[in-house]
Protein backbone atom coordinates (compact mmCIF):
# COMPACT_ATOMS: atom_id res chain seq x y z
CA UNK A 1 0.00 0.00 0.00
CA UNK A 2 1.90 3.27 -0.68
CA UNK A 3 2.32 5.84 1.91
CA UNK A 4 0.42 8.29 3.49
CA UNK A 5 -2.93 7.77 2.30
CA UNK A 6 -6.16 8.70 4.00
CA UNK A 7 -7.93 6.14 5.81
CA UNK A 8 -10.29 6.79 3.16
CA UNK A 9 -8.07 6.08 0.28
CA UNK A 10 -6.43 2.51 2.22
CA UNK A 11 -9.77 1.91 1.91
CA UNK A 12 -10.67 2.45 -1.16
CA UNK A 13 -7.07 0.91 -2.34
CA UNK A 14 -7.72 -2.00 -0.12
CA UNK A 15 -10.82 -3.00 -2.32
CA UNK A 16 -9.05 -2.01 -5.26
CA UNK A 17 -6.11 -4.28 -5.09
CA UNK A 18 -8.31 -7.54 -4.39
CA UNK A 19 -10.54 -6.60 -7.12
CA UNK A 20 -7.89 -6.94 -9.57
CA UNK A 21 -7.06 -10.58 -8.04
CA UNK A 22 -9.72 -11.51 -10.26
CA UNK A 23 -8.49 -10.39 -13.69
CA UNK A 24 -6.89 -13.03 -15.56
CA UNK A 25 -4.57 -13.02 -18.76
CA UNK A 26 -6.43 -12.73 -21.60
CA UNK A 27 -9.79 -11.29 -20.06
CA UNK A 28 -11.12 -8.04 -21.51
CA UNK A 29 -11.70 -5.51 -18.97
CA UNK A 30 -14.02 -2.83 -18.25
CA UNK A 31 -12.72 -0.32 -16.34
CA UNK A 32 -14.43 2.02 -13.88
CA UNK A 33 -14.85 6.13 -13.11
CA UNK A 34 -14.59 7.60 -10.02
CA UNK A 35 -11.59 8.27 -7.71
CA UNK A 36 -12.12 4.58 -6.15
CA UNK A 37 -12.19 2.98 -10.13
CA UNK A 38 -8.73 5.24 -10.60
CA UNK A 39 -7.53 3.31 -7.61
CA UNK A 40 -8.13 0.16 -9.19
CA UNK A 41 -6.70 1.54 -12.88
CA UNK A 42 -3.46 2.02 -11.13
CA UNK A 43 -3.80 -1.45 -9.08
CA UNK A 44 -4.52 -3.18 -12.24
CA UNK A 45 -1.40 -1.44 -14.24
CA UNK A 46 1.06 -2.32 -11.45
CA UNK A 47 -0.39 -6.02 -12.16
CA UNK A 48 -0.03 -5.99 -15.75
CA UNK A 49 3.66 -4.38 -15.40
CA UNK A 50 4.39 -7.01 -13.00
CA UNK A 51 2.88 -10.27 -14.37
CA UNK A 52 2.87 -9.05 -18.09
CA UNK A 53 -0.69 -9.74 -18.42
CA UNK A 54 -2.16 -9.15 -21.93
CA UNK A 55 -5.59 -7.15 -21.86
CA UNK A 56 -8.04 -5.50 -23.59
CA UNK A 57 -9.32 -2.93 -21.73
CA UNK A 58 -12.34 -1.12 -21.98
CA UNK A 59 -12.62 2.58 -19.95
CA UNK A 60 -16.22 3.95 -18.96
CA UNK A 61 -15.05 7.50 -19.30
CA UNK A 62 -12.64 10.04 -20.95
CA UNK A 63 -10.87 10.59 -17.63
CA UNK A 64 -10.24 6.85 -16.92
CA UNK A 65 -9.23 6.33 -20.75
CA UNK A 66 -6.72 8.77 -19.98
CA UNK A 67 -5.22 7.45 -16.85
CA UNK A 68 -5.53 3.83 -18.24
CA UNK A 69 -3.04 5.50 -21.27
CA UNK A 70 -0.98 6.71 -19.53
CA UNK A 71 -0.41 4.01 -16.83
CA UNK A 72 0.94 1.80 -20.46
CA UNK A 73 -2.97 -0.03 -20.14
CA UNK A 74 -4.22 -1.32 -23.72
CA UNK A 75 -7.23 0.72 -24.01
CA UNK A 76 -9.34 -0.73 -26.83
CA UNK A 77 -13.38 0.59 -27.32
CA UNK A 78 -16.18 -1.79 -26.48
CA UNK A 79 -16.76 -1.98 -30.10
CA UNK A 80 -13.29 -3.58 -30.79
CA UNK A 81 -13.55 -5.66 -27.64
CA UNK A 82 -17.04 -7.05 -28.10
CA UNK A 83 -17.98 -8.61 -25.15
CA UNK A 84 -16.23 -8.10 -21.68
CA UNK A 85 -15.11 -10.40 -19.20
CA UNK A 86 -15.35 -9.00 -16.02
CA UNK A 87 -16.59 -4.83 -14.87
CA UNK A 88 -15.02 -3.31 -12.04
CA UNK A 89 -16.68 -0.13 -10.99
CA UNK A 90 -17.00 1.96 -7.71
CA UNK A 91 -20.66 3.07 -6.46
CA UNK A 92 -22.46 6.05 -4.74
CA UNK A 93 -25.06 3.49 -2.90
CA UNK A 94 -25.06 -0.09 -2.95
CA UNK A 95 -27.88 -2.04 -0.89
CA UNK A 96 -28.39 -5.48 0.70
CA UNK A 97 -29.76 -6.71 -2.88
CA UNK A 98 -26.45 -5.45 -4.00
CA UNK A 99 -28.64 -2.72 -6.01
CA UNK A 100 -26.68 0.47 -6.88
CA UNK A 101 -26.78 4.14 -7.26
CA UNK A 102 -23.83 5.27 -9.66
CA UNK A 103 -23.70 8.10 -11.25
CA UNK A 104 -22.62 10.85 -8.94
CA UNK A 105 -19.09 11.37 -11.28
CA UNK A 106 -21.51 11.54 -13.96
CA UNK A 107 -20.58 9.02 -16.19
CA UNK A 108 -23.56 6.94 -15.55
CA UNK A 109 -24.31 6.16 -19.11
CA UNK A 110 -21.01 4.65 -20.49
CA UNK A 111 -20.58 2.65 -17.16
CA UNK A 112 -24.25 1.23 -17.39
CA UNK A 113 -23.42 0.24 -21.00
CA UNK A 114 -20.03 -1.21 -20.28
CA UNK A 115 -20.77 -3.57 -16.64
CA UNK A 116 -24.17 -5.06 -18.77
CA UNK A 117 -21.95 -5.99 -21.66
CA UNK A 118 -19.98 -8.00 -19.26
CA UNK A 119 -20.15 -11.50 -17.97
CA UNK A 120 -19.46 -10.21 -13.88
CA UNK A 121 -19.42 -6.92 -12.41
CA UNK A 122 -17.34 -6.13 -9.34
CA UNK A 123 -17.88 -2.69 -7.44
CA UNK A 124 -15.43 -1.85 -5.45
CA UNK A 125 -16.20 0.90 -2.29
CA UNK A 126 -16.18 1.60 1.14
CA UNK A 127 -18.29 1.05 4.00
CA UNK A 128 -19.87 4.46 3.80
CA UNK A 129 -21.84 3.39 0.92
CA UNK A 130 -23.50 0.52 2.14
CA UNK A 131 -27.33 1.52 2.68
CA UNK A 132 -30.39 -0.13 3.97
CA UNK A 133 -32.73 1.82 0.88
CA UNK A 134 -31.28 3.66 -1.66
CA UNK A 135 -31.79 7.18 -2.54
CA UNK A 136 -30.21 9.22 0.50
CA UNK A 137 -27.62 9.80 -2.37
CA UNK A 138 -29.16 11.90 -5.27
CA UNK A 139 -30.16 9.66 -8.13
CA UNK A 140 -28.72 10.96 -11.35
CA UNK A 141 -30.91 11.10 -14.28
CA UNK A 142 -28.82 11.55 -17.88
CA UNK A 143 -31.44 13.23 -20.26
CA UNK A 144 -30.77 15.14 -23.72
CA UNK A 145 -30.29 18.92 -23.48
CA UNK A 146 -33.25 19.49 -25.96
CA UNK A 147 -36.55 20.23 -23.71
CA UNK A 148 -34.95 19.65 -20.70
CA UNK A 149 -36.95 21.22 -18.63
CA UNK A 150 -39.87 19.27 -19.80
CA UNK A 151 -38.13 15.94 -19.28
CA UNK A 152 -38.03 17.38 -15.55
CA UNK A 153 -41.13 18.21 -15.25
CA UNK A 154 -42.24 14.82 -16.11
CA UNK A 155 -39.72 12.95 -13.56
CA UNK A 156 -41.09 15.46 -11.68
CA UNK A 157 -44.93 14.29 -12.15
CA UNK A 158 -43.50 10.74 -11.83
CA UNK A 159 -42.06 11.11 -8.24
CA UNK A 160 -44.98 13.16 -6.80
CA UNK A 161 -43.17 16.07 -6.31
CA UNK A 162 -43.99 19.84 -6.85
CA UNK A 163 -40.60 20.69 -8.87
CA UNK A 164 -41.48 24.48 -8.49
CA UNK A 165 -38.88 25.66 -6.46
CA UNK A 166 -36.20 22.96 -8.15
CA UNK A 167 -35.46 21.63 -4.64
CA UNK A 168 -36.20 17.93 -5.43
CA UNK A 169 -34.70 18.04 -9.01
CA UNK A 170 -31.72 19.73 -9.70
CA UNK A 171 -30.02 20.22 -13.03
CA UNK A 172 -26.13 19.45 -12.15
CA UNK A 173 -24.23 22.32 -13.15
CA UNK A 174 -20.20 22.61 -13.63
CA UNK A 175 -19.90 26.32 -12.58
CA UNK A 176 -22.19 28.52 -14.05
CA UNK A 177 -23.05 26.35 -17.32
CA UNK A 178 -24.53 23.13 -17.01
CA UNK A 179 -22.62 19.93 -16.45
CA UNK A 180 -22.01 18.18 -19.63
CA UNK A 181 -21.57 14.46 -20.05
CA UNK A 182 -18.95 12.45 -22.25
CA UNK A 183 -22.31 12.09 -24.46
CA UNK A 184 -22.79 16.17 -23.80
CA UNK A 185 -25.65 15.62 -22.15
CA UNK A 186 -27.41 16.98 -19.01
CA UNK A 187 -27.77 15.70 -15.41
CA UNK A 188 -30.78 15.98 -13.41
CA UNK A 189 -30.32 14.90 -9.45
CA UNK A 190 -33.16 13.27 -8.51
CA UNK A 191 -33.11 14.30 -4.17
CA UNK A 192 -35.59 11.28 -3.15
CA UNK A 193 -34.29 10.57 0.56
CA UNK A 194 -35.32 6.96 -0.19
CA UNK A 195 -36.05 4.85 -3.40
CA UNK A 196 -39.12 2.59 -2.31
CA UNK A 197 -39.16 0.39 -5.33
CA UNK A 198 -35.89 0.64 -7.77
CA UNK A 199 -37.03 -1.55 -10.48
CA UNK A 200 -40.45 0.54 -11.27
CA UNK A 201 -38.86 4.10 -10.67
CA UNK A 202 -35.89 2.80 -12.83
CA UNK A 203 -38.54 1.34 -15.92
CA UNK A 204 -40.71 4.36 -15.67
CA UNK A 205 -37.77 7.01 -15.75
CA UNK A 206 -36.85 5.41 -18.73
CA UNK A 207 -39.81 5.89 -20.32
CA UNK A 208 -39.92 9.61 -20.33
CA UNK A 209 -39.07 10.91 -22.95
CA UNK A 210 -35.72 12.84 -23.33
CA UNK A 211 -34.53 10.56 -20.48
CA UNK A 212 -31.20 8.82 -21.85
CA UNK A 213 -30.50 6.75 -18.52
CA UNK A 214 -30.69 6.85 -15.01
CA UNK A 215 -28.38 5.65 -12.52
CA UNK A 216 -29.88 2.36 -11.02
CA UNK A 217 -28.30 -0.42 -11.50
CA UNK A 218 -29.66 -3.59 -10.64
CA UNK A 219 -29.91 -6.98 -10.84
CA UNK A 220 -25.99 -5.82 -12.90
CA UNK A 221 -23.86 -5.99 -9.85
CA UNK A 222 -22.20 -9.53 -9.11
CA UNK A 223 -20.00 -9.37 -6.02
CA UNK A 224 -19.30 -5.92 -3.68
CA UNK A 225 -15.70 -5.72 -2.33
CA UNK A 226 -15.76 -3.57 0.88
CA UNK A 227 -12.40 -1.48 1.90
CA UNK A 228 -11.46 -0.34 5.25
CA UNK A 229 -9.12 1.83 6.51
CA UNK A 230 -7.21 -0.55 8.72
CA UNK A 231 -6.77 -2.40 4.83
CA UNK A 232 -9.42 -5.41 5.59
CA UNK A 233 -11.68 -6.51 2.86
CA UNK A 234 -14.91 -7.87 2.96
CA UNK A 235 -16.95 -9.52 0.33
CA UNK A 236 -20.49 -9.16 -0.56
C1 LIG B 1 -18.38 6.03 -10.42
O1 LIG B 1 -17.77 6.99 -9.64
C2 LIG B 1 -19.76 6.39 -10.33
O2 LIG B 1 -20.78 5.64 -10.81
C3 LIG B 1 -19.96 6.84 -8.96
O3 LIG B 1 -20.85 7.87 -9.14
C4 LIG B 1 -18.62 7.38 -8.60
C5 LIG B 1 -18.03 6.97 -7.30
O4 LIG B 1 -16.92 7.78 -7.15
P1 LIG B 1 -15.88 7.65 -5.98
O5 LIG B 1 -15.25 6.32 -6.14
O6 LIG B 1 -14.97 8.80 -6.25
O7 LIG B 1 -16.66 7.80 -4.71
O8 LIG B 1 -18.10 4.77 -9.96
Amino acid sequence: MPADLSPIDRAKYAASRRAVDFVEDGMRVGLGTGSTAAWMVRCLAERVKAEGLKLQCVPTSTRTAELGRELGLNIVTLEEAGWLDLTIDGADEFDPELSLVKGGGGALLQEKIVATASDRMIVITDAAKEVKHLGAFPLPVEVIPFGWQASRTLIAELIGGSDVMGHEITLRMNGDQPFRTDENNFILDLHLGRIGNPRELSLLLNQIAGVVENGLFLDICDTVIVGYGDGRVELH
